[in-house]
C-alpha cells in the first residue's frame, strides 16, 4: 500500500510539474548548451541576413516572443535572383537531395524530442505589404533521424504581419526524435510572391527536464509495482 501511496504522490507531482512547466526550447534561454543550435541555408557564408538570424533570439523582444521588424540584423533571407541558374549542388538542392528554390536547416548537437517547431515568418511591411510576400508559405518539412533526412511532411505557414511586436504566427506539432530540422519553400506557392524567402525566427520546443526527471521516476516505480 505504501508504494501505492508514494507512486500516487508522484504522479500527482509530474502532473503538477507539468502543468505548470515552462517550455524550454533548444538552445534557448536556461537551456544547458548554448551551442545546441546551428542554422544553415544557401546563403550562409552571406555577412547580413545570416540564417543564425533564426535561431539566436536576435529581433526578439525582453519576453522572448515578440519579433520586431525584419531587417538583415534580425532575420534571414534568400534572393533567388542570385542564385538562379547555379548548378551548384549545395544550392539547387536542400540537404536531403530534394529541389526547391531554397531550404533552410537547423541541425542540434544531437538527438532531442522535438515536441513542436515555432515559426515567426518573414516581419516587414514594405510599400504595399510588398516585402510581406517574401515569408514562406507551404513548405516541406525534413527531420534527421541521426543516420539520414526523412520526410515529415508539408505545412503552410501563416504570413507574418509587418509589425514591430509580432508574435509566432504557427506552432508545427511534431514529436519526432531528430538530430535537424530542414525546411524547404515549395516551387510553387513557396512563398506568398516574391524571388526572396524569408523567416524571422525559428524555436524547436523540447520536454521540460524536471518535468521528464520525474516521468522517469515515476515509470520506474510504476514498472517495480505493477510487474
Ligand atoms: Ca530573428
Amino acid at each position: 500500500m505504501r508504494n501505492a501511496q508514494l507512486l500516487l504522490m508522484i504522479l500527482l507531482a509530474c502532473i503538477m510539474v507539468d502543468a505548470n512547466a515552462a517550455l524550454e526550447w533548444i538552445g534557448g534561454p536556461d537551456f544547458d548548451c548554448s551551442d545546441a543550435i546551428t542554422a544553415d541555408n544557401v546563403y550562409a557564408l552571406e555577412q547580413y541576413y545570416r540564417p543564425v538570424r533564426t535561431i539566436n533570439g536576435q529581433g526578439l523582444d525582453s519576453t522572448g516572443m515578440l519579433h520586431e521588424l525584419s531587417s538583415q540584423y534580425n532575420s534571414a533571407l534568400v534572393d533567388t535572383t542570385e542564385i538562379a541558374g547555379s548548378t551548384d549542388p549545395a544550392v539547387t538542392l536542400n540537404p536531403a537531395g530534394i529541389e526547391g528554390p531554397a531550404w533552410f536547416s537547423w541541425t542540434f548537437d544531437q538527438a532531442y524530442d522535438i515536441q513542436e517547431m515555432w515559426v515567426w515568418n518573414y516581419n516587414l511591411y514594405g510599400t504595399n505589404g510588398s516585402y510581406l510576400l517574401r515569408g514562406l508559405k507551404d513548405v516541406s518539412i525534413h527531420y534527421n533521424d541521426g543516420t539520414s533526412w526523412q520526410y515529415f511532411g508539408d505545412y503552410t505557414l501563416a504570413k507574418g504581419l509587418g509589425v514591430a511586436d509580432m508574435p509566432h504566427g504557427d506552432e508545427i506539432p511534431l514529436n519526432i526524435t531528430a538530430t535537424g530540422i530542414l525546411m524547404t519553400p515549395k516551387t510553387v506557392e513557396g512563398n506568398y510572391g516574391s524571388t526572396f524567402y524569408g523567416l524571422s525566427e525559428v524555436r524547436f520546443i523540447v520536454p521540460e527536464p524536471a518535468t521528464m526527471v520525474l516521468f522517469g521516476i515515476g515509470a520506474i516505480l510504476a514498472r517495480k509495482r505493477f510487474i
